[in-house]
């Protein structure tokens, strides 16, 4: 449905996109967007079933820790593009002064950046256990993950200033340097100790290199500079997406599946206690 509103710049146009109901059309309307949804949907609910077959002989509390927060990513995800697809966390924003699209009403998915918000934690809560690492730093990974995601969804929020959206993209990677820090320095030692090295730094590679993607992707797509298209973005998060969550979370619950053992086995960094049931 279209809306008329009535604008005192006479800048903006009369006629804005703005219901759900627009956002839907919009997206289905276009197959390349449509499809980078679509395809997440259905990776989704395939990795929800193969996830729950592969971890249903898993046992000691540890390991069913890991298979509880790896399922839950697939979960999440689901719902999110269900969310993006149907425009109920999507929908078009006026960009500010100085933004490559200023004054025109671009499509935002904003909801990608909140889902963010539930998903990547568990990814990272998957990964410390696996690298047997502690309380304090397990809750910083996920802290800081959490404030990188919700201040990315300030950056992609903001319109009032151009300035203050890359203020808070700024922002948002110095969270994510610290949850690199950890990834890359405190948890490869926990790792080593716990005797998960092997597959610890092979999910690890796999993490920090697609992540790095998306801050790269955002500066360059409609949210940032605009020099890719929405639907370009789009399939561009929606293929990181696939390799960072499905294929990871995949190698991990093989791994955690066939060395039950091992996980359940392993000892907290700082204390040297089992924690299997703590
Ligand atoms: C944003 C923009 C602001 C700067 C930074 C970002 C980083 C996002 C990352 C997202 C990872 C998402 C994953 C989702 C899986 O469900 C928010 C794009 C640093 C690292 C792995």
């Amino acid at each position: 449905m279209l809306d008329v509103v009535p604008t005192t710049t006479g800048v903006l146009p009369d006629i804005v996109l703005q219901t759900q109901a627009d956002a839907f059309e919009f997206i289905n309307g276009d197959p390349l967007l449509a499809s980078s949804l679509w395809v997440n949907i259905a990776l989704a609910g395939f990795a929800i079933l193969l996830f729950v077959y592969m971890g249903r002989n898993i046992e000691s509390t540890r390991a069913q820790l890991v298979w509880v927060a790896t399922l839950l990513v697939p979960l999440v995800s689901l719902s999110s593009y269900l969310a993006l697809t149907s425009g109920l966390t999507a929908g078009f924003l006026e960009m500010p002064a100085g933004h490559a699209l200023a004054n025109e009403q671009v499509f935002s998915p904003w909801g990608r950046y909140l889902t963010w918000t539930f998903s990547t934690p568990m990814i990272l809560v998957a990964l410390g256990l696996l690298a047997g690492t502690d309380r304090a730093k397990l809750a910083t990974a996920v802290t800081m993950d959490i404030g990188m995601c919700v201040t990315g969804l300030a950056a992609a929020l903001t319109t009032s200033s151009y300035l203050l959206r890359w203020a808070f993209y700024v922002i948002s990677c110095a969270f994510f340097v610290a949850v690199l820090y950890v990834l890359l320095v405190e948890w490869p030692a926990d790792a080593t100790a716990a005797g998960t090295a092997d597959i610890f730094n092979t999910l690890k590679l796999l993490t920090v290199v697609l992540w790095l993607g998306y801050p790269i992707l955002w500066a360059l797509g409609s949210e940032g500079f605009a020099l890719l298209d929405v639907a370009i973005t789009s399939w561009g998060y929606s293929g990181l997406d696939i390799l960072a969550k499905y294929v990871f979370a995949f190698l991990l619950l093989r791994w955690v599946a066939a060395n039950e053992g091992t996980v359940a086995d392993t000892t907290t960094a700082s204390t040297g206690a089992a924690p299997a049931d703590d």
